[in-house]
């Protein structure tokens, strides 16, 4: 149900994001979707019933393997990621378990991204290790780290880019090229970025995942994700995989993501001029000590942001020349920004990874992926960009 027929990929992002999936009720016109808030689906015969679960027949049968609601969000993203279809799950990380319990067996190994959203990073070294899968977290940002890691038995390499809350950029066609020539599926977590910055299936990647709680959704409301993988034959794989895992969505929550994603480019578009600003104001503020923004010229891998992204986004990393405790000042002295974690919202977050949300890594493995323990992050909002560097301007006075 979820494939994607998209005729629209000569129109301009703007007006994709609005109309892809999307099209008026065929029987009462309604312009916004309806929630078909229904677990199971009536079959006119038992032969239709039959059908459908061999697959001999396209419909529903029951919302864990597909909803109308949610086929048209599934519609949405996968046109805009260019993949074969979507599958909208429960949660970011309902989507990263999905992915690795398609793709990994026991004695298979995983490379991954070494400062991977904390839990992304535990599910692989505590939970996934209990059933014999290796692994090797590394510094995904030089390709040569990837060669290295790969094994006789690499099945998956698992990027993020940009990383959370590193912002090390990790080249995406060198990588997932080097993962294809060792037989290895690449998945790429494109949360920080959205199909509005980066695309990494056009880039050779062969799924791309999703916290859609982040901009897709942009509205702090909803926890949801999304996979989309470039072929066929992974969608399969990975559909059967969630249809029996179950960490599915509700169409409920699939209506609300749809009506947050209706205004995903004006929302990343302006989050991402604002944070350009806010980026350069706390470069020059003197009791800052460093600043990681891929709109920075001063990030190690501007060029390799620009080349593979279509704008550096809103998260912003920056250490305080002052270290951890000037850092806890400003975490609580911030007035517009908001001291939560999450990301990718309309409104400023603010947020300490190495006591929030990379306190479940040791701070052995947190120390080597660069997540210092005075780094703090912020996730850029919509406000008025003034009022956000005021904000900025009080609270590291204080
Ligand atoms: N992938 C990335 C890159 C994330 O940042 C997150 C959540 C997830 C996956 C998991 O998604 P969820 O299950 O929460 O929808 N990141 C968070 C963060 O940085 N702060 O709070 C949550």
């Amino acid at each position: 149900m979820s494939k994607n027929h998209s005729s629209k990929r000569n129109l301009g992002l703007p007006t994709r994001v609005i109309h892809e999936g999307q099209h008026p009720c065929p029987m009462t016109g309604a312009v916004s979707p309806a929630i078909f808030q229904t677990s199971t689906f009536a079959f006119e015969s038992a032969a239709q019933g039959a059908a459908r679960f061999a697959g001999e027949e396209d419909g529903y049968i029951y919302t864990r393997m597909g909803n109308p609601t949610i086929s048209k969000l599934e519609q949405n993203i996968a046109a805009l990621e260019g993949g074969f279809g979507g599958m909208g799950t429960s949660s970011g990380m309902a989507a990263v378990c999905t992915n690795l319990f398609a793709f990994l067996n026991a004695g298979d190994h995983i490379v991954a991204t070494e400062s991977l959203y904390g839990p992304s990073r535990v599910v692989v070294e505590r939970d996934f290790s209990r059933f014999g899968v290796e692994y090797s977290f590394v510094d995904t940002s030089d390709p040569k780290n990837v060669e290295a890691a790969m094994r006789s038995n690499t099945k998956l390499l698992f990027i993020e880019t940009p990383a959370n809350p590193t912002s090390k950029i990790t080249d995406i066609e060198e990588c997932s090229s080097v993962a294809k020539k060792h037989g290895a599926v690449t998945i790429v977590d494109n949360t920080f970025c959205s199909p509005i910055l980066q695309r990494p299936l056009e880039l050779g990647a062969d799924v791309v995942m999703h916290s859609m709680t982040k901009f897709i959704n942009g509205h702090t409301d909803v926890v949801a994700g999304m996979i989309v993988p470039k072929s066929e034959e992974h969608f399969k794989k990975l559909r059967s995989t969630l249809n029996f895992l179950g960490g599915t969505m509700d169409p409920h929550q699939a209506w609300l993501v749809l009506r947050g994603a209706k205004t995903l480019h004006l929302r990343v578009t302006r989050c991402q001029e604002n944070a350009i600003k806010a980026a350069s104001f706390l470069e020059e503020h003197p009791a800052v000590d460093w600043v990681r923004y891929p709109g920075l010229e001063s990030h190690p891998q501007y060029e390799l942001a620009k080349k593979q992204m279509d704008g550096p986004g809103a998260l912003i990393s920056f250490s305080l020349k002052g270290g951890i405790e000037a850092g806890r000042k400003l975490l609580e002295n911030m007035h517009i920004a908001t001291l939560a974690v999450s990301l990718g919202g309309i409104e400023t977050l603010i947020q300490h990874p190495a006591s929030m949300t990379h306190a479940t890594m040791t701070k052995e493995s947190r120390q080597k992926a660069g997540i210092t323990d005075g780094l703090v992050r912020v996730s850029i909002g919509c406000e008025d960009i003034n009022d956000i560097l005021e904000d900025f301007r009080q609270g590291l006075a204080v």
